[in-house]
């Protein structure tokens, strides 16, 4: 269920499947090591999921009760796969996502992409299968390829990407910013009632990601899923913090 992941009306999701779309690039002696993140989400208490490939679930997550949501990404490409037009398939199944304990899955879909009706199909089974097992279906939604380029973060983009992930069926989807709340708040219209949350993007500083997120949340988001803005910071824990207090409005 979708609602397991929202915490009144917001949601904030750590994101940590970096390592299989970058490489170990975008970590440090901190970030590398899994066991980090499992701590920053103890140490925390501000986020509504986890987002996590299966290996790391398997190795380093063991669902209990007071476990923070799990959402199993079950499709991904590697940095190697630099193909015009991108195509991430899945690679693990939805009995393996409940298996190991997730909440929710996740999948990209690259909107855009010459490819992109393989990967709409191969969702579309899997939402199928996901909501008839009571899991929420969440869609990253990212503009790729020469149909869209130039023009991925466009207000027009990015709107049909959220109008898809509506007609697809997801219960959530995670699209990039548009750059302004005015044409943000369109991208989220057109989301209907498939809920919005914003992806990080790469790390910037404090202010001008906390900027962001806020200006998304204006614009009708009700969240936001991030990871290298989280775990590169210098101090994990305090940009959470002060992301949670953005996002549930404490502060
Ligand atoms: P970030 O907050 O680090 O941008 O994470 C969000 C995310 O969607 C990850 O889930 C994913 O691994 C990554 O961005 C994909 O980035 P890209 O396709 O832009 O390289």
């Amino acid at each position: 269920m979708i609602d397991s992941l929202i915490k009144n009306g917001k949601c904030l999701l750590l994101a940590y499947d970096q390592g299989f779309e970058h490489g170990p690039v975008d970590f440090d002696d901190y970030s590398v090591d899994p066991s980090h993140i499992v701590q920053l989400l103890k140490d925390t208490n501000v986020f509504t999921g986890i987002i996590f490939h299966e290996g790391i679930v398997e190795k380093y997550y063991p669902i209990d009760e007071q476990s923070v949501p799990l959402i199993v990404k079950l499709n991904g490409k590697t940095a190697f796969a630099k193909t015009q037009e991108p195509i991430s398939l899945q690679m693990t199944s939805v009995k393996e996502a409940i298996r190991i304990g997730a909440k929710a899955v996740g999948y990209t879909i690259y909107t855009g992409s010459e490819q992109e009706s393989i990967m709409m199909r191969e969702f579309s089974a899997i939402e199928d299968e996901a909501h008839a097992a009571g899991l929420g279906v969440i869609l990253w939604m990212y503009p790729r390829g020469k149909a869209v380029r130039g023009k991925e973060n466009t207000k027009e983009t990015l709107a049909y990407a959220a109008r898809l992930a509506l007609e697809l069926n997801a219960d959530m989807v995670k699209l990039p910013y548009s750059g302004d709340t005015e044409s943000f708040r369109w991208v989220v219209q057109a989301a209907g009632k498939t809920k919005v949350v914003v992806q990080g993007g790469i790390k910037t500083t404090e202010e001008d990601f906390l900027h962001e997120m806020s200006d998304s949340l204006e614009a009708g988001a009700i969240g936001c899923a991030v990871g290298r803005n989280i775990w590169q910071a210098k101090n994990p824990v305090q940009i959470a913090q002060k992301l949670g207090d953005l996002v549930y409005g404490t502060k």
